[in-house]
């Protein structure tokens, strides 16, 4: 029976393990990436392991979250970010280099290659045929110790591509149609593999915009074709040396198979407020727009701002909306500035913002109350603009530049442009100067507001304490530690852990904290998918600093349910879900023989308060039970 790409990728990197949908896997990791916003810790629990240098083949350490640098937090998190890099063997990526994902699709990344990344969408990767995925900043210091990667190897659905784009319809929306297809539940610990005659119709670009949005319906990694136009890439960023032709045999057999007819797909839109609530643009056509907003690492590419200003050409934004662009990398920057675009882009009214993150992590760019804001990120979860109020709807750069002009929802298939000259350069501006190579002498600066990754406690012989909060379905990780203004405080547990949960509850944390200083354990009480989005691994630290050992969900996500084991708190699971309903917040709760349940992955979690003893499963692998028992991985690292 043929092989599927990702089993080919996965099996030359085994480490253990048997390569069989569900089981526990460890492979090599061959590339790392962080960010600044999860690459402090990261670097901070690298350090704390004792290790010199990073084993693994190449280490890359990006600025691109944190440059807004209000206060000293920012420039002090980036003075130890240069330094640690230097002194551990870690390429430093400087702030104004550009956006993690488009940066490491730029220069680093290669079919067949396995890279790991501090950041939900480092499988933005997939889209050149390299095994890409997201991961706590924790697994990715024990990947650059060279210690394997631990996953469970995944269901392979096979995406089929056919015929091609209609004019004025793009990447994004195929990938809108998938996230429409397979919404943003229920995905975990499968991998998207794209295949068909219609992947030759997309570039590696368009790829990466696919595979970048894969996270946003949970999989582990999506993977593209390594073919002539990845070689046409590779040799445009001048690295052709790096390709291999990678893709399934001809008879390999996939979990489940998605048809997708290119030309059927339509411009679409995801509403207010998840990535996977779906629409047709011609169906929101009219509606008054307000900010429209045009970057992150989903849509940022060179041919993203080519199209965006083939359209705005002659044209300028309405007076009622606020455009800005925010090219990808520094890379593109230089493109649209020698060929013109930018100038059409500033002719057109558009702001032109840092090449980083920025708007799309709610940085800066918060849009007015109840404003409707169109932007080509992935992610529009309530709040994450920094405006609770506000409608944020995701959409692609040809519809999001169009509806500027016209001020309403506009479907970019009436807008009239010329688009036939928008082709993909045979060679891009490639200027490495703002990577800094290590030379293993700096010294490490910390400054005042970065401190120690906390560690957990070993797991008790009891475990009893209340429901401290009781939430709903589809909990992101932005809800459960915001980031925008809260950014800043990523080096410093003590101070960030005061805002879990802010925009749900802003009472949790004195809450948790009294219960804590009782010396009870914390519960979370959760409904489906919790945990979805983010992989910042705060979202696990923080409330275990507030003393919370278990989650109680019907369902988690599989970045954040790692981060749980990874920091001790048990993530466990109704065995019925109908006992969700059964718990309410303040519920006295008590986990009967923690330990030995931990073993045996069998619960009984007694509610006191209504006695009731609800059955429930631990979601953990072999490893992660042992690292649960030990308190959290770096008491295991460190043992
Ligand atoms: C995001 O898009 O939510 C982030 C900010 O890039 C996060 C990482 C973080 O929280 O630092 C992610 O996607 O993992
Ligand atoms: Fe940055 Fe947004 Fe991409 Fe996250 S999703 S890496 S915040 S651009």
């Amino acid at each position: 029976m043929g092989q599927t790409q990702c089993y080919k990728i996965l099996s030359s990197h085994l480490v253990d393990g048997s390569l069989k949908a569900g089981e526990s896997i460890r492979i090599r990791i061959d590339q790392t990436l962080t960010q600044d916003a999860t690459g402090t810790m990261a670097y901070l629990e690298f350090e704390s392991m004792g290790i010199d240098r990073v084993r693994n083949e190449l280490a890359v350490s990006y600025v691109d979250h944190n440059t807004v640098q209000v206060g000293f937090e920012n420039a002090d998190d980036h003075e130890y970010l240069r330094t640690v890099a230097d002194r551990k063997g870690v390429i430093y990526s400087r702030a104004g280099n550009g956006i993690c994902h488009q940066v490491h699709l730029e220069r680093f990344a290669l079919p067949g290659k396995t890279l790991l990344g501090s950041d939900s969408h480092t499988p933005t990767a997939g889209g050149i045929g390299e095994f890409a995925a997201g991961a706590g900043g924790l697994d990715v210091a024990l990947a650059m110790a060279g210690i394997p990667f631990s996953l469970i190897a995944p269901r392979v659905i096979g995406i089929r591509l056919t015929g091609a784009l209609r004019p004025f319809v793009s990447a994004k929306d195929i990938i809108l149609r998938v996230l429409e297809r397979f919404g943003v539940k229920g995905n975990v610990n499968s991998v998207f593999e794209y295949f068909g005659d219609g992947v030759s119709t997309l570039s590696v670009p368009e790829r990466a915009t696919i595979a970048n949005m894969g996270a946003e319906c949970g999989v582990t990694a999506s993977l593209f074709p390594s073919d002539g136009n990845t070689l046409a890439f590779l040799k445009a960023q001048g690295r052709a040396e790096g390709f291999v032709p990678l893709s399934a045999d001809e008879d390999a057999v996939y979990d489940d198979v998605f048809e997708l007819d290119l030309s059927s797909i339509e411009p679409l839109a995801a509403c207010p407020h998840s990535p996977g609530n779906i629409r047709k643009v011609s169906e929101l056509e009219g509606m008054a727009v307000n900010q429209v907003l045009i970057g992150s690492c989903t849509n940022s590419s060179y041919m993203d701002l080519k199209k965006a200003a083939a359209i705005l050409s002659g044209h300028h934004a309405a007076p009622t909306v606020s455009l800005g662009v925010a090219p990808g990398s520094r890379e593109v920057l230089m493109m649209i500035t020698e060929d013109g675009t930018l100038d059409t882009l500033i002719k057109a009214g558009a702001r032109i913002l840092e090449s980083a993150c920025g708007f799309c992590i709610g940085n800066h760019q918060s849009p007015g109350t109840d404003a409707v804001s169109l932007r080509t990120s992935n992610r529009n979860f309530h709040a994450r603009s920094g405006t609770a109020s506000a409608d944020v709807y995701l959409v692609s750069p040809e519809t999001a530049a169009y509806s500027a002009i016209t001020g309403v929802f506009s479907d970019p298939r009436e807008s009239g442009a010329d688009l036939s000259s928008v082709r993909m350069p045979e060679s891009f501006h490639v200027d490495d100067s703002m990577f800094i190579m290590p030379t293993f002498s700096a010294e490490v600066k910390r400054g005042p507001n970065i401190g120690e990754p906390p560690v957990n406690t070993p797991l008790p012989e009891a475990v009893r304490g209340h429901a401290v909060i009781k939430v709903g379905e589809k909990i992101t990780t932005d809800h459960i530690m915001p980031a925008g203004a809260r950014l800043k405080y990523r080096s410093n547990i003590p101070h960030y852990s005061r805002f879990v949960f802010e925009s749900v509850d802003p009472t949790f944390h004195d809450r948790a904290e009294a219960y804590r200083d009782k010396g009870e354990s914390g519960f979370i009480i959760a409904g489906a998918s919790y945990g979805q989005g983010s992989s910042r691994e705060h979202a696990a630290i923080c409330p275990m600093y507030l003393g919370i050992r278990a989650v109680c969900a019907v369902s988690i996500e599989r970045i954040h349910q790692a981060n749980l084991c990874n920091f001790g708190i048990l993530p466990l699971l109704f065995e019925d879900e109908d006992d969700y309903a059964s718990i309410d917040q303040g519920d006295e709760l008590e986990l009967l023989d923690p330990r030995s349940s931990t073993a045996s992955g069998s619960f009984i979690l007694r509610d006191i308060t209504k006695g009731k003893d609800i059955p429930m499963k631990l979601f953990a692998s072999e490893d992660q039970k042992k690292t649960l028992l030990a308190g959290g991985r770096l008491n295991e690292v460190k043992a």
